[in-house]
């Protein structure tokens, strides 16, 4: 079968040569395109007094200048129905107040510019801090419980409590956000977009527009990245360039610049959080109380769901038999935090992570064991009730990671080379994973899918799902040619757009290939079965006798006698049995009350677990990551060079969001205030060659058959990027190497050089006797 073959992705030849085309590509091809530029607002929080256009149509090359009287239907693009378009009060720095149709990008650009506008300036609030002081909150406030915590933590021998704060994360795509809107040849709105959501696109168009659905169609190439910055907000973009389209007739393309993209997009929620948690003297946890603040920015956008996946996945992959959390989204004159690989998980996940760093010191107990002590084990649940079946994968996993990466022999070799070397620490760390595979809004897992045979046998699939490196799109062409019987080469794979598969759901949860590939096989099962009574009557034999594979297709007990799948096609075609078929998938087993905060919300889980060695100078704070070694469970993989990739791309993002990419806003009281200071690649380090582990062995584990998911494989694509938590684990290490041990060892979040310098300064004081430190 062509499933679990290591294939290439289907377009690398196409990413590596340039000749993949994204959506600006095709924009730019065609003729007669005016370009969309956007007036952005320099406040965190103000009112449009007033806005004057005409000086922009003064501009040569101005076409236009888009505001809220141009809006044909209703002038919000958040489904909360909580994001004016073309606003009147503007809710944070760089809020585009209209937008600016030009000839050219440049007339757009200078038409911007000229454009003026009379602001009167509000308070604003900046900070998770300010905003609890402020009590400026948003949507629904969660609180998740399992047993009586506050009598635990009272009955507990060792009691912690701390703030632990970090920040968010800027997507940084490679492709900014991207839309193209124009009316094609039978006068249908067109709009081809770079979004994870293609038929939600469609519909909030359709709603600013004042349309139904069906005359608007909006189709999704490929993506440059979405890492689920593009689930929700391209929506309001591609409604820009709808709108323009509609009053000028003309096709409108609109491409933020990078800064553009940075200071108007939202990105992973930072959180701030109180705890409290409890262990018996041999390090198991007894409970934890904590309350977690989301920093959602201006409005709802997707923070509920993150918050609620951030409240599902404070246990990781430990039993903590009495919880208690608090959880809220604050509402800052910030973009609107949105979705980000992870989707919460990974700010949950780093709650518990961060816990267990500091407090194995303290405890006296390796970190290591301290966490391998707290694994679940079978029959036990997670605090909203669901079972946990499988968990000696995890313990599998953490024990085939102790041998593959050497982490005993290698251990003592870092204790050896940290008591000789005064200026130079080395840490080795693991931390596992598991986390939840499906939307925890139930309704969202579900998919369709459009696979059509022709008469000579080749194969064009159409699904649900949407592209943006992650391989997808190879991972169903796979499927449709597994579940056909036919060659790999004999199926091509159509755009997705939302007139070849309605209402569907994001590309998002990491549930795409499921989903999708749930409803891609179920179509061709359709077909297949057709296709089998056609072939079972030429070859003489029951149709469920009938054999396909690898494009031919064969009667059990039969001998000398083998069609083609083409023949199979044409003779079905000609006994009229059709041989296109609408596939559709839904997840069984699912179910969840928000009220009760209690169910099943996840079909399973996904494990796995890294071992990462890092090296910290100590005059300095910069650090190499010497080596790290994974183990991660996808189940039977699908595709496991596209795995292995998204494993190593996903920890590589989790490296870069807790180790370098630092984002700032301006928090003074001055003009700037509420500007994001770091606004492209010279401010905001991202991952690079350099910062590449130098050695980097990824295992897929083994003998790893998921019942109920399409031929047995796992998700993918975000729970490797919480791998990443290995690599701060090894620095707090490594910092605390510098230190006398035994302590509590804080690391602020990003862990970069300069955090990390802090951190073991502070260490090394502790070192020092108190007396000579008053003395110096
Ligand atoms: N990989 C690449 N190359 N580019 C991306 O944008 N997005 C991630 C992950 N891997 C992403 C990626 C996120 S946030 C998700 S939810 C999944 O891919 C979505 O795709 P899947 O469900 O098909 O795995
Ligand atoms: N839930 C989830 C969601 O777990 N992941 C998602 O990406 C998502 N998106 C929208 C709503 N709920
Ligand atoms: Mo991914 S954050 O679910 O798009």
């Amino acid at each position: 079968p062509v499933v679990g073959k290591p294939e290439p992705h289907e377009s690398a030849a196409g990413h590596v040569t340039g000749a993949a085309l994204y959506t600006d590509d095709i924009a730019i091809s065609r003729a007669d395109t005016l370009t969309a530029w956007p007036v952005q607002a320099p406040h965190a929080h103000a009112l449009v007094k007033a806005l004057r256009t005409e000086p922009a149509l003064d501009v040569p090359g101005v076409v236009r200048v888009l505001t809220a009287a141009d809006v044909p239907g209703v002038n919000d693009s958040g489904v909360r129905g909580d994001e004016p378009l073309f606003p009147t009060e503007v809710m944070y720095y760089g809020h585009a107040v209209c937008w600016v149709l030009g000839e050219t990008q440049e007339a757009a650009r200078l038409g911007a510019e000229a454009v003026e506008v009379d602001y009167q300036p509000l308070p604003s609030l900046i900070t998770v801090p300010e905003a609890i002081e402020a009590g400026s909150y948003q949507g629904a406030h969660r609180i998740t419980r399992r047993a009586d915590a506050d009598a635990a933590l009272a009955a507990a021998p060792r009691v912690f409590s701390g703030v632990t704060e970090f920040s968010g994360q800027e997507h940084f795509y490679l492709e900014t956000m991207a839309s193209l809107a124009y009316y094609d040849e039978g006068g249908q709105l067109y709009i081809q977009a770079g979004t994870q959501h293609p038929s939600e696109t469609q519909e909030i168009v359709a709603h600013v527009l004042g349309l139904s659905n069906n005359e608007v169609t909006v189709q999704c190439l490929r993506m440059g990245g979405g890492f689920g910055g593009k689930e929700m907000q391209p929506h309001g973009l591609a409604a820009i360039a709808a709108i323009g389209t509609k009053l000028t007739g003309r096709p409108v393309r609109l491409r933020l610049n990078r800064t553009q993209d940075m200071t108007m997009t939202g990105k992973r929620h930072g959180f701030y959080v109180t705890w409290q948690a409890g262990f018996d003297n041999d390090g198991k946890i007894l409970a934890l109380k904590a309350t977690l603040t989301a920093d959602g920015g201006w409005s709802l956008d997707l923070s509920e769901p993150v918050l609620a996946r951030a409240l599902c996945h404070l246990d990781n992959a430990y039993f903590i038999p009495a919880l208690e959390a608090d959880g809220r989204v604050a509402k800052t004159n910030k973009t609107s935090q949105t979705a980000f690989r992870g989707f919460g998980g990974p700010q949950g996940v780093f709650v518990i992570e961060d816990i267990l760093g500091r407090c194995a010191p303290a405890l006296g107990i390796d970190p290591a064991d301290l966490r391998r002590r707290n694994f679940y084990t079978a029959g036990q649940s997670t605090p909203y009730g669901q079972p946990v079946r499988h968990p000696e994968r995890m313990h599998d996993i953490w024990s085939q990671l102790l041998e593959d990466s050497g982490f005993a022999a290698r251990s003592a070799q870092i204790e050896a080379f940290n008591a000789s070397n005064p200026n130079l620490k080395r840490g080795l760390a693991m931390t596992p994973i598991k986390f939840g595979i499906s939307f925890n809004v139930a309704a969202f897992n579900q998919a369709g899918a459009l696979v059509l045979v022709y008469k000579d046998g080749s194969v064009l699939i159409n699904h649900g799902g949407a592209e943006m490196g992650q391989g997808l799109h190879t991972k169903m062409l796979q499927v449709a040619a597994t579940a056909l019987g036919v060659e790999r080469s004999a199926v091509r794979l159509a755009p997705t757009r939302t007139d070849k598969v309605p209402n569907t759901s994001a590309t998002a949860a990491s549930t795409g290939a499921d989903l999708n590939g749930g409803a891609v096989k179920n179509a061709c099962d359709q077909i297949q079965e057709r296709m089998a009574v056609v072939a079972g009557g030429m070859l003489g034999v029951n149709p469920s006798d009938v054999r396909f594979s690898q494009g031919r297709v064969t009667g059990l007990g039969v001998f000398g006698k083998e069609l083609t799948f083409a023949e199979v096609a044409q003779a079905a075609y000609m006994q009229r049995v059709q041989l296109s078929a609408s596939g559709y998938y839904r997840t069984e087993g699912l179910h969840w009350d928000p009220e009760a905060w209690f169910g099943s919300p996840f079909k399973y889980f996904a494990y796995g677990a890294a071992a990462t060695e890092v090296e910290v100078d100590g005059f300095t704070g910069a650090y190499r990551t010497r080596r790290v070694d994974i183990v991660h469970d996808v189940g039977d993989s699908l595709s496991p060079m596209i795995d292995i990739g998204q494993i190593e791309g996903g920890f590589v993002q989790g490296a870069g969001w807790l180790t370098l990419e630092d984002l700032r806003w301006d928090t003074s009281d001055g003009e700037g205030r509420g500007r994001l200071l770091t606004q492209a690649a010279g401010t905001y380090k991202l991952p690079s060659f350099s910062e590449m582990p130098e050695e980097f062995n990824v295992t897929l584990f083994d003998r790893a058959h998921e019942d109920g998911v399409i031929y047995g494989s796992k998700a993918v694509g975000e729970p490797p990027l919480m791998l990443a938590f290995s690599v701060r684990e090894a620095l707090r290490q490594a910092v605390g190497a510098f230190g006398p041990g035994g302590y509590e060892i804080e690391l602020a979040s990003p862990a970069t050089p300069e955090a990390v310098f802090w951190a073991l300064t502070e260490a090394k004081q502790l070192a020092t006797p108190a007396t000579a430190t008053s003395a110096s």
